[in-house]
């Protein structure tokens, strides 16, 4: 998977270089370029701002410093990745579309993503306009109802949840399909060893007798329980989708918990 990511912050996407995004790299399953936006501004102050037209409190980033962005970031990428591959252009921002589990897994099925950090109130509308009217497909990404500085944390979020569901990235592939949201409820509790734990406060805490009693189809009852459970107490919304999926959610697989 080829990744280009937009941004007056380099710096802040170093910890792709880390942990599993890192090794991805290394391991030549994901090619990922970072690349600076000031570098596609051509005055001295290498300019990527102005104030909003109509006024209005703070700044908002100027058209054409993107246009260039995009039309060398997407020019390398089609000379690279050949003939008929095609980048999704995603913005995260608080107005776009809600970005769940469903989203990591379809837009980790893409060859090519190009992720795009908005910073200050936000980028100049004409640019959205501007790459759908190339033929770009252009994606606007919420994380969720609150605001950040820029897209660059969120960029963050979004490459750990695309890139860990690409073939051969995370070792354990097993681990993929039983996780917090795969089925659409939330994941059951978890325990390791030791059965019996004392608490630095001296509280002795037993794990569930259930997981020590070898019996798998009891087990497996047990943790569909939870999960329903711990659902319906923290994400009762979550629960209320499942009985009625929205249109554009994924499908029922039938075999949930
Ligand atoms: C994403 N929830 C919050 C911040 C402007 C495109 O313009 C801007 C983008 C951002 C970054 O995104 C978020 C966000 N999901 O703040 C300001």
């Amino acid at each position: 998977m080829r990744l280009d990511v937009l941004t007056i912050f380099p710096d802040y996407l170093a910890p792709l270089d880390l942990s599993l995004i890192g090794r991805a790299r290394r391991d030549g399953l994901l090619d990922l370029r970072v690349h600076d936006l000031r570098d596609f501004t051509h005055d001295r102050h290498r300019t990527v701002d102005d104030t909003p037209l109509g006024g209005g409190a703070g700044m908002v980033m100027k058209p054409e410093p993107w246009a260039e962005a995009f039309a060398s970031v997407v020019a390398a990428g089609r000379a690279e990745l050949g003939g008929d591959a095609e980048p999704l252009v995603v913005f995260p921002n608080p107005a776009g579309a809600p970005f769940a589990q469903a989203t990591a897994q379809a837009w980790s099925e893409r060859p090519w993503l190009v992720l795009a950090c908005g910073r200050y109130e936000g980028i100049d509308e004409r640019v959205y306009e501007h790459l759908a009217d190339a033929g770009l497909e252009v994606a606007l990404a919420s994380l969720g109802d609150y605001v950040l500085n820029g897209g660059e944390v969120a960029v963050l979020a979004i490459t750990e949840a695309v890139v860990r569901l690409v073939p051969g990235v995370v070792g354990n592939a097993a681990s993929l399909v039983e996780e917090s949201h795969s089925d659409g409820l939330l994941e059951y509790p978890l325990y390791t060893r030791p059965a019996t734990w004392t608490d630095p406060a001296g509280a002795v805490r037993e794990a569930p007798a259930i997981l020590l009693s070898g019996d798998h189809g009891k087990i497996a009852a047990w943790r569909a329980e939870r999960s329903r459970e711990r659902t319906a107490e923290r994400r009762p919304d979550l629960l209320a989708r499942r009985e009625a999926p929205a249109a554009g959610d994924a499908p029922d697989t039938g075999h949930g918990r």
